[in-house]
């Protein structure tokens, strides 16, 4: 079978959606840190349609930050690649044409901070995932003594964080008399902007004070919310695209129909015409991130820890489950009080087609891919809620049930006693508790209710909010996550 590339592309089937704009006239305007499965199902396809709309020079460099082996699908692809709309009522499949060219930081960051650096980069988009930002999760700011931030300083021209490559960027473009591109965080932070803002600052001041100051009067931060549903790609996906396309495609991305992007519209040197195809073009991003990351993923994460220890490989087949879907109802009749509603948009409704797309059956988004790196990700899904609750004197049952969870999880055994791959920046630190203190789950908690780059120095001190993961986890470690869950009504 012959590979999808440039020369390919004549003989696809008819019926496959492909770019329709002059790819061989399309030039580079944005660097892509991070080109993974969701960047490509998103702003790489709103980029595409963005191109189909109005022409211009916005096609994307990608770069990966740790391997070569994205560059190595793509390359001989020419860049291009399908993704498959997975709906309960059948796939649709398309081919995208937004990205040019990936670049792999670790065998030539300078290759890299020129590519930054260089005046037809107007964006630098990032999707790091939370770990990727080398910061402390409950606060948000720089961890100085990160091991690639403390590289990144000794050898500010070969950076290997994205942090570092930004400011290396930024330094190159303003040694050379270059206006700042605007940094797009397209991570599920809370105010992405402003966070890798802050970052981007605070690393910059440790190389240059004035450096700081120049990025601090000229650079442009916006915030985003980003949502689309994107799973790891499998062999089974890999082999049902060559089917359909008939040609073999080695980097498809497979996602929902649903998405939406909220972006703040404040950009330095212009930007593609996403919104006219679909982005919302916003002035304030909080209510629509709160929304998301809130209701989504903090559900998300919640359902992927109870999910797993009950034996769910998926968010449907976990969602599906009347025990859980009832979890589900509970947990955001907790969350939508704390939740400001962007203009328009009823919570209910919302929370409606959320338990509808996490039951999509053509979807299988594995509970362990969700699980990982919970450290980096309860803070802003969880965390944050369960602040405003507690002030409020208002019920935590099911928030406290997810972090719970989490902690049943970061043990490293499931219910049965098999062991489990925790994926996580703090996973030795999980570990070491877990070996010293077993199931003593008031032990257990307070042990992790210490680590303070998750909690901070407030919520251990929570004596209502302790006490109840306490007894939770007691209860998950006794009867397991379906009963536990059955048990709040
Ligand atoms: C998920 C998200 O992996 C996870 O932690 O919660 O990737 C989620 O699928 C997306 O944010 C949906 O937009």
């Amino acid at each position: 079978m012959t590979r999808l590339s440039s020369a390919t592309l004549a003989s696809l089937p008819a019926t496959i959606r492909q770019p329709g704009y002059d790819r061989a006239a399309l030039t580079p305007g944005i660097v892509h840190l991070g080109l993974g499965a969701f960047a490509r199902a998103h702003l790489c396809e709103f980029t595409d349609d963005a191109l189909e709309r109005e022409f211009g020079a916005w096609g994307i460099i990608g770069a990966s930050l740790q391997r070569p082996d994205q560059r190595d699908r793509l390359k001989p692809q020419d860049g291009l690649y399908s993704f498959l709309k997975r709906a309960p009522s059948g796939p649709e499949i398309r081919v995208i044409g937004s990205v040019l060219d990936v670049l792999v930081a670790p065998e030539n960051p300078q290759a890299l901070v020129g590519c930054l650096a260089a005046p037809e980069t107007r964006i630098v988009s990032l999707t790091v995932t939370e770990k990727g930002y080398c910061h402390d999760p409950a606060t948000g700011r720089l961890k100085a003594d990160h091991p690639d931030i403390v590289h990144d300083l000794e050898n500010p021209d070969a950076p290997r964080s994205a942090i570092g490559l930004i400011v290396a960027g930024l330094a190159a473009r303003r040694a050379a008399g270059l206006a700042p591109f605007t940094a797009l965080c397209c991570d599920n932070l809370p105010s992405n902007g402003h966070v890798l803002s802050g970052l981007v600052r605070d690393f910059a001041a440790l190389r240059d004070d004035g450096l700081s100051q120049w990025i601090e009067a000229n650079g442009a931060f916006p915030s985003t919310m980003v949502d689309r549903i994107v799973p790891a790609t499998t062999d089974a996906d890999i082999a049902e695209v060559a089917g359909l396309l008939g040609h073999e495609d080695a980097a498809p991305v497979i996602g929902e129909p649903f998405r939406q992007w909220a972006v703040e519209d404040v950009f330095a040197m212009g930007r593609p015409r996403w919104h006219e195809v679909g982005a919302q073009m916003v002035t304030e991003v909080a209510p629509f991130e709160f929304m998301k990351l809130r209701l989504l993923n903090g559900a998300h994460s919640s359902l992927a820890y109870l999910g797993y220890l009950a034996g769910h490989e998926t968010v449907a087949a976990a969602s599906g489950d009347p025990v859980f879907a009832r979890f589900l109802h509970g947990l955001w009749s907790e969350i939508i009080p704390t939740v400001p509603a962007p203009q328009g948009v009823d919570l209910s409704a919302y929370t409606r087609d959320l338990l509808a797309r996490f039951q999509n059956p053509a979807i299988r988004h594995r509970t362990w891919q969700i699980a990982m790196d919970g450290s980096q990700k309860l803070p802003q899904r969880l965390l944050g809620t369960i602040r405003e609750r507690l002030k409020a004197g208002a019920p935590i049952d099911h928030l406290a049930l997810g972090i719970a969870a989490w902690m049943a999880y970061v043990t490293g055994l499931d219910e049965k006693g098999g062991a489990i791959d925790v994926r996580d920046p703090l996973a030795a630190e999980f570990a070491l508790r877990a070996k010293a203190l077993g199931r003593d789950a008031v032990a257990l908690s307070a042990a992790l209710f210490g680590i303070a780059a998750v909690f901070g120095d407030d919520l251990p001190r929570e004596e209502r909010f302790t006490g109840l993961v306490a007894g939770h986890l007691d209860n998950l470690f006794q009867k397991g996550a379906k009963a536990t869950a059955a048990a709040l009504g």
